[in-house]
């Protein structure tokens, strides 16, 4: 039984797990930071190198998307950020967020066997809450990248704001997981995603299909937020660009949604 309160995040164990497996990135550790992506931010600025990962057993200002909050509790989630100085143009960066996506799904479905699903573009799912919410932000000349993400372990009660929209991997496993080794599987699963990722610059092969099995959307009806005119229709899955392939219901069209451009809800609901 693995005791879940005011125990520390134990980032040595993190990092032997992912040198057995040839995974080696510099990894920093804060018990508490204001948010992981602004450390590596300040990081990015002062020279640090490809591939560093930050990590924190609380932040006390973590960031959603848009300026909205992100909450981290001690003990009990898990935020990270990853520093990477890919060689891409700009108009790709937002895959990036996709590649995480997926990765957090593939490493909480192989410690947990949870039968989690992927909200497009981002958004680690279990029966229609939030596991894992992924914020992707660079400098403007995209010198570097950082994508952080927040992953709701051990938590075993939400505050009543997001208490219907979101959810732990205790909650839905019944079981305490060792945050750590869901730590090390994203990152190995991301390591391997990006790699793939890097050498054909699009979402292809192995990882669209993966990533397509997982997406909750996938043939399901959504309502697509344009700000140039809202509408409905069936998603039928990714391009290879990432973007979400929207058939619309009034003329049949399918268009390509972009995901910094418009949001997806599912009819029923946020998924
Ligand atoms: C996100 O934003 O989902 C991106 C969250 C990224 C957090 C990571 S943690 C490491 C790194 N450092 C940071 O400072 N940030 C990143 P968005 O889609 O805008 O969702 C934010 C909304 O999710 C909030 O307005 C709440 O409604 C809800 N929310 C807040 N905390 C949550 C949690 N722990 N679990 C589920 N939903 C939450």
């Amino acid at each position: 039984m693995i005791e879940t309160s005011r125990i520390l995040l134990d980032s040595e164990e993190i990092h032997s797990r992912l040198t057995r497996e040839g995974v080696g990135c510099p990894l920093f550790y804060a018990e508490s930071i204001d948010s992981t992506n602004d450390w590596a931010k300040r990081d990015a600025a002062e020279g640090a190198v490809d591939g560093s990962v930050y990590l924190a057993d609380f932040q006390s200002a973590g960031k959603g998307r848009r300026g909205r909050v992100w909450k981290s509790p001690e003990g009990t989630s898990i935020s990270m950020s990853i520093l990477l100085r890919p060689e891409i143009p700009a108009d790709k960066i937002s895959m990036l967020t996709l590649i995480m996506g997926l990765s957090a799904a593939q490493g909480m479905k192989r410690v947990t066997g949870l039968d989690v699903g992927i909200k497009w573009p981002n958004d680690v799912v279990s029966r229609g809450r939030k596991l894992c919410g992924i914020l992707t932000e660079a400098n403007a000349s995209v010198e570097y990248v950082v994508i952080g993400i927040g992953i709701n372990c051990n938590m075993e009660a939400f505050p009543e704001e997001i208490s219907s929209i979101a959810t732990s991997l205790k909650l839905e496993t019944g079981k305490a997981v060792s945050r750590e080794e869901v730590t090390a599987e994203i990152l190995k699963a991301f390591y391997r995603n990006y790699g793939e990722f890097l050498r054909t610059c699009s979402i292809a092969g192995d990882v669209k299909r993966a990533y397509e099995e997982l997406l909750v959307n996938r043939n399901q009806e959504v309502r697509v937020l344009d700000p140039k005119g809202e509408y409905t229709g069936i998603s039928e899955g990714i391009n290879e660009l990432g973007e979400l392939l929207v058939k619309r219901t009034d003329n049949g069209q399918v268009e390509a949604v972009y995901s910094g451009e418009v949001s997806v809800r599912g009819i029923y609901g946020y998924v």
